[in-house]
């Protein structure tokens, strides 16, 4: 096979142009998904795909797809690609190098002239990180049919804005009906946003699979009251239940260590003033565990410990799941091209299975998936800290080129045989 290389210098460059775009003072990315800043890296992507040569379309989700020919134009694409939003305090390289690392392979094989059997997709997923819109992987989700397109649709943001809304705003509820674009496989680069792959000093993650992830909408409801006139045994301090919840959140994660994980990241507290004791908060958790068994258990011990904290203090609670992913394992098949390409590429590598949800968590519902992790410094991410090196990042995403002519080879192998 040709010596198709990715040019490390290219792919940097684009990382760090397009880092510009919401790029914030201390070195992170705030580019909300379906926002004018969203608008303006979108167009700078279909800029650069289209340079290639490739058509792009917009499904009604807002997923785009840019795709490049192969010999068999009648069979469904190899996809490759992540997600180009980020989290309001995010780093250069989370999704953003799924994608670009997606966009420098197939520019790579344009430049070498290599026509793949099956057609090329690049694929940009919308609200991958779920911070504007609950849940995270919307887009992937309802094209997964997870979620249903009006369900998805309806998502509101904290300003009441709805997700479809959202979408006209900025110009891409696109003509094809999402879910309705079949792909023959699919491959996500993405940093590991953990520290593994850093302590073992390996350079690739071969991703087998994703946690289970579930996430709760709280509200603890009290009563204001004059922070200088209350007596304290009058109070029914709704912040200080939630203050209770959020502690045993902790020690029942912590019950279930090491794999166990629990987090409160959103609250708003209610009426948030200085000397009013809060009367309301409303807040999300975020349960996780590989294993789909003990996740129900990390969700029983929470539900039980609503009325057990709340009750004493006179407060009323509810709490409605509003996301459940169960853990994924990835297409065996998928996940050994993404081994040879390692080896073929002459990098370290272990198998990973990943803490963060990701869009392909999704599409391997519907198409044979694996992912390819690449370091991040101290394992930190979703923080504008966040880094990864040149040469990591196109480690991944020579990994990422390697794994799609395996699977391609092998596809037109498969045809063949029929
Ligand atoms: O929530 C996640 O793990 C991902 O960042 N959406
Ligand atoms: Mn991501
Ligand atoms: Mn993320």
């Amino acid at each position: 096979m040709r010596n198709l290389v990715i040019d490390a210098d290219r792919l940097w460059g684009e990382l760090m142009e397009t880092a510009a775009i919401g790029g914030t003072p201390k070195g992170g990315i705030c580019r909300l998904t379906l926002t004018d800043l969203d608008a303006q890296v979108r167009a700078w992507f279909r800029a650069r795909c289209e340079a290639l040569g490739c058509t792009v379309t917009v499904d009604d989700m807002g997923a785009m797809f840019a795709r490049r020919s192969g010999q068999r134009d009648d069979i469904p694409p190899i996809a490759i690609g992540s997600h180009l939003d980020t989290q309001p305090t995010g780093g250069k390289f989370d999704g953003v190098l799924g994608v670009l690392g997606a966009l420098e392979a197939l520019r790579t094989l344009v430049e070498a002239g290599y026509e793949t059997f099956a057609p090329i997709e690049v694929i940009n997923w919308t609200n991958e990180e779920g911070s504007r819109f609950a849940p995270a992987m919307v887009a992937s989700g309802a094209f997964a049919g997870a979620f249903t397109r009006d369900w998805a649709w309806s998502r509101q943001d904290r300003e009441g804005v709805t997700f479809g809304a959202a979408l006209d705003a900025i110009g891409y509820r696109g003509d094809e009906r999402c879910g309705e674009h079949p792909l023959s496989a699919f491959f996500e680069l993405h940093i590991e946003q953990g520290p593994i792959l850093e302590v073992e000093g390996r350079d690739i993650g071969i991703v087998t699979g994703v946690q289970g992830m579930r996430w709760y909408e709280v509200t603890v409801t009290g009563e204001s009251a004059h922070t200088g006139a209350t007596p304290m045994r009058l109070r029914r301090n709704a912040l200080l239940g939630a203050a209770r919840l959020v502690d045993r959140i902790q020690a029942i994660a912590e019950q279930h260590a090491p794999l166990g994980l629990g987090a409160v990241g959103l609250m708003d507290v209610r009426p948030n003033s200085r000397n009013v004791v809060p009367g309301e908060v409303f807040f999300c958790v975020d349960l996780r565990h590989p294993d789909a068994a003990v996740l129900d258990q990390l969700e029983t011990e929470y539900t039980n410990s609503l009325r057990e904290i709340c009750d004493p203090l006179g407060l009323t609670v509810s709490s409605t799941r509003i996301w459940d992913q169960p853990p994924v394992h990835f297409d065996a098949e998928c996940v050994a091209s993404v081994r040879r390409a390692a080896e073929v590429s002459g990098f370290s590598a272990r198998e990973v299975v990943s803490g963060a949800g990701h869009d392909a968590a999704y599409v391997s519902r519907v198409a044979p998936t694996a992912m390819i992790f690449v370091p991040c410094r101290g394992g930190i991410s979703h923080n504008e800290a966040e880094f990864t090196s040149k040469l990591q990042c196109a480690a991944g995403a020579q990994v990422l080129l390697q794994a799609v002519l395996d699977y391609d080879r092998r596809l037109a192998e498969r045809y063949a045989s029929r």
